[in-house]
Formats: C-alpha cells, structure tokens, sequence
C-alpha cells in the first residue's frame, strides 16, 4: 500500500530489524524444540522429565556363560533399563585340587551377571548387600561417567541397599567391579567382584566396511586371576568366613603372581561338559572380560573374524586375528564363524596360564567336516626306510 507521498509504510530500519528477530527468535525456538526432541529422541541431551517419561522394561540377568535376552538392533527409542543385583559373599571351589576362596560376587556368580543394552539407554542398577554379610561393597561401571564410575554413590554395608542410574553414552563391552576404597579394592576384584555390560549401537555391530554383523550365539568369559597362599602342608589355606584371608592374600597379591587365572570363576568351568556349543555356519560373539590384569585370547583352531580388542564400538573391528589383547580393566569382543566342527580350545595364549593355571575354555562345533580346509592326507604311520 502507498500512502499519498508515495513512500512505503512508514517501518523503521529499527522496528524492521527488531520484527525480524522476532521472527528469527521463533523460528530458532521452534527449531531448538525440534532439536531437542530429536534429542531426546537418540537420548543425548535429555531432560531430567524426559527421562522419568521413558519407557521402562527389566532386565532378566542369567548366570555367565549366557547373556540376558536381548534385541541386537534396539527397538524404539532409549529405555530404563532395571536391573537388580544381590551381592553374595560365598565359599567357592577353584579347582579339582580342593583350592576354594570366600568370594565376593554380585549375584553370587564370578563373573558377575552380563547387562546390555543400547547407546544411550539408561541402566537403573538396584544393588542389594544382604545383611547376612560381613563387607561393605559397591559398584564402579567403566561404561558410565562420573562418581568414580558409581562407585562414589553405591558404598553400602550389609543390610543396606541403594539405587543408581546412568547413561551408557559410549558403545561397547566395558567391565563392572567393586571398588571399595584402598586395598579393599584389589581384594575384592580377585575375589571375583567383577562383571561386564555390553553396550550395543542402536543399529546394531558393524564390520569395518560399515556392513552390518549379525551373531547366531552369544558367550560371555570373565577371567579371573586370584592369588591363594598355601600352608605348611603345601596344601591352600582354607578359612571359615568371609575376610579371613585378608592379610594373606595382601601378602599374595604383592607377589603379582596368581595362584589360578581361570574362566568364569573356577578351573574347568567352561571345559569337558560344560563345553561352549556352536554349529557349522554359525557366528558367535565372545565378551572377554579381565578386570584386573592383561590377556591375550586365542582360538586355537579358529581366528578373531572380526575383533574390538578395546572394546569400543565406536571404532571399527579389526579382522582375521590370530591372537588379541584385553588390557586389564577392559573388556573386549569378537565374533568367529565356525567352519569346522570338533573340539576347540578357547584359551589366554599366554600357555602357562592357561595350562598350568586354568585360563581354558572349550567349543563344541557339530556340523560337516570340510576337507577341503583341512585334511589328513596320511595317518601317523612308521617312517619308511
Ligand atoms: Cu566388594
């Protein structure tokens, strides 16, 4: 519209400039909104409300080797993840030899129960130290940030109980372990006080062309290294509770010498009947965790197809390892599809671990022989003159 002199309606460059940035202003509130929900959405930035307002399912935890039932691609948006673990101080046997040891360990089991879920989800981990122990216990989460991992915040003495929850930001496997201050934290980590949660990319594991890795099976291996002493009679000390041991096994740790490195708690846990199955054709992702000192996992007879030695699933796998290193406090994975079936042995290639000190495992893979991979061209026979 013009007015009579012919000029424009009468908008100042000020009131132009300060319309405009109305204007601008809502248009950014409505893309921050936008932002925020899509935010919300994938989980990074939430909300303290938004959170309470997420979906909440349980988590069934089972005893390792297994891993709790789980989607490998998430479904929806981050959850609340619930989870409840009874800390048990409990007399174990070690090995065929009559060693035993008062563990420590979450749910009773070393290693402690296998949590996963996805990137940025939230883990709500009620931990529960029974009165009927002696300790106190708590819980350091090398997934989560702050508070010493959680153990700042989840110190509890017997007969109490306490909540945490946080987000699992990064992906991949991380170990989980007691961390009760000073020496008590050694003495409680090899005393089987430690686990490992695996953190799935919401899109599930890739290979390191970005293609999509899928696994048939899934096993979980905690190695635990524990240091026993012997008496006069060259036989191990046994104790009648709890903590008893605390100033040999001190004196033990200081040798950094173990006197076992086994799987899942004891020597001969995953071996013979207990044997891990797998078929011809099937792919298996194996979770390595050493919360406390070094290993290098082989498959004898088979190879790392693709491997996150680290643990972090935000780096892509390394394929057609031979052997892999899990530093200790980590955990790691790797998934191998079986070719060929028969007996394998799962071990820490350091031999002396794993034959002298029990850091073995064993496969049991059904399916066809294939010949063309392997062959007996000719028996063990005489040699000719
Ligand atoms: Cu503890």
């Amino acid at each position: 519209m013009n007015t009579e002199n012919g000029s424009k309606p009468s908008v100042s460059r000020r009131t132009f400039l300060s319309s405009t940035a109305a204007v601008g202003a809502g248009l950014m509130a409505v893309e921050l909104a936008t932002n925020v929900a899509n935010a919300a959405a994938d989980g990074t930035n939430i909300s303290l409300e938004q959170i309470e307002s997420l979906p909440r399912v349980t988590q069934e935890l089972v005893a390792p080797p297994f891993l709790p039932k789980h989607d490998q691609v998430a479904k929806g948006g981050p959850k609340i993840v619930e989870v409840r673990m009874v800390i048990k101080e409990q007399k174990m046997a070690i090995d065929d030899d009559g060693a035993e040891i008062w563990a420590f360990a979450y749910e009773g089991w070393v290693p402690g129960p296998m949590i996963v879920v996805h990137q940025n989800d939230f883990i709500e981990l009620t931990l529960v130290n029974p009165e009927t122990n002696v300790l106190e216990h708590n819980i350091d989460f090398h997934a989560s940030t702050g508070a010493l991992g959680g153990g700042g915040l989840t110190l509890i003495s017997p007969g109490e109980e306490c909540v945490l929850r946080f987000q699992a930001t990064k992906p991949g496997v991380f170990v989980y372990h007691c961390a009760p201050g000073g020496a008590m934290i050694p003495y409680h980590v090899t005393h089987g006080m430690n686990g490992a949660i695996m953190v799935l990319p919401r899109d599930g594991l890739k290979d390191k062309d970005g293609k999509p890795i899928r696994y048939d099976r899934a096993y979980y291996i905690g190695e635990q290294d524990y240091y026993l002493k012997k008496g006069a009679d060259g036989e191990y000390i046994k104790y009648a509770s709890a903590g008893e041991d605390y100033s040999d096994s001190i004196e033990m740790m200081n040798t950094l010498t173990p006197s076992h490195v086994v799987f899942n708690g004891a020597a001969g846990a995953l071996t013979g009947e207990n044997a891990l199955k797998a078929k011809v054709g099937e792919t298996v992702l194996i979770i390595h965790a050493q919360a406390n000192r070094d290993s290098r996992p082989h498959l004898i007879g088979g190879h790392g197809d693709h491997v996150w030695s680290a643990g972090t699933f935000d780096d892509a796998p390394q394929s057609g390892l031979e052997t892999w290193l899990i530093a200790g406090g980590s955990a790691g994975a790797v998934t191998y599809t079986f070719r060929q079936p028969g007996l394998y042995a799962y071990v820490n290639h350091n031999l002396i671990e794993a034959i002298l000190k029990g850091a073995a495992a064993h496969f049991q893979v059904e399916g066809e022989w294939n010949n063309a991979l392997m062959k007996q061209v000719k028996k063990p026979t005489a040699i000719k003159a």
